[in-house]
């Protein structure tokens, strides 16, 4: 399933208006698309350092302003890896969420449902939600985080942390990262408060399928010059497996208001 985004944005000329023109339309639906770019590294970074302040990222490689989701083949490596992400927040496992996510297809060589992104509105999520997915929403979840490469300063320990919390408006967000499903390396483990990852893994599945089956769930199949915002208040994010011998190399950059 591929839908197409409300609105694709139409692309102001300077990397300046362009990142502002995105941002404003993430702010208000959840997402901003623009299409047929070709940006060089120094224009994707301007891009991003035009959005937003660039202060706050904890990750183990690359930079708020520039970082290289280039499907590594090294098993050691889970988010800038091939395997599929599930859908989460960023920033939930450092404790530092960006409000934008800024990502450019650089180059992309693979077939028709690799690497994906998957978008679902928080609002949509958490409006819509029966008592037993509500319920799971407002406690506290448990994290083993096993991507060093990338986490380093949080792996290998279990942490707990609210699966919602405020944001700058003083709305309730997601604060969230799912179980991997399906892999053999995922990058983090999950479970719910004084339950095993096994025991609790029938209510992530519940969680999982009743999100999928939302109205606002997006499937964005990249293109090379495609340049996809995220507002990290207002979705969650996920990424399909990248197939063997697909390429793509997205240029990822994080900014805060
Ligand atoms: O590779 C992707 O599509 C997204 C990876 C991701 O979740 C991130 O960099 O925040
Ligand atoms: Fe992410």
């Amino acid at each position: 399933m591929t839908r197409r985004p409300p609105a694709a944005v139409p692309g102001p000329a300077c990397p300046e208006d362009l990142g502002k023109a995105l941002a404003l339309h993430a702010s208000e639906h959840g997402y901003a698309l623009a299409e047929g770019f070709n940006l060089t590294r120094e224009e994707f970074a301007e891009t991003v350092a035009a959005i937003g302040d660039l202060s706050s990222h904890r990750f183990g490689t690359g930079t708020a302003g520039l970082l290289d989701l280039d499907a590594s083949p090294r098993p050691d490596k889970i988010v800038t890896g091939r395997s599929s992400l599930p859908l989460h927040s960023d920033g939930t496992l450092v404790d530092a969420s960006p409000k934008y996510i800024i990502l450019y297809c650089h180059r992309i060589d693979q077939p028709s449902g690799s690497g994906c992104t998957e978008i679902c509105k928080q609002s949509d999520v958490i409006d819509n939600a029966p008592p037993s997915i509500r319920a799971l929403l407002t406690t506290t979840w448990e994290y083993y985080v096993t991507d060093a490469s990338h986490f380093p300063d949080v792996a290998n320990r279990w942490m707990s942390i609210p699966a919602t919390t405020q944001t700058r408006e003083g709305d309730i967000r997601l604060n969230i990262a799912m179980p991997f499903t399906g892999t053999t390396n995922g990058g983090w483990h999950v479970r719910l408060p004084g339950q095993t990852v096994e025991s609790s893994a029938h209510r992530f599945t519940a969680l999982n399928e009743y999100m999928r089956s939302l109205d606002s769930f997006y499937v964005h199949q990249w293109q090379q010059g495609d340049i996809l915002v995220l507002d990290n208040e207002r979705v969650l994010h996920g990424r399909t497996e990248i197939a063997p011998g697909g390429h793509r190399h997205l240029l990822r950059g994080q900014v805060n208001v």
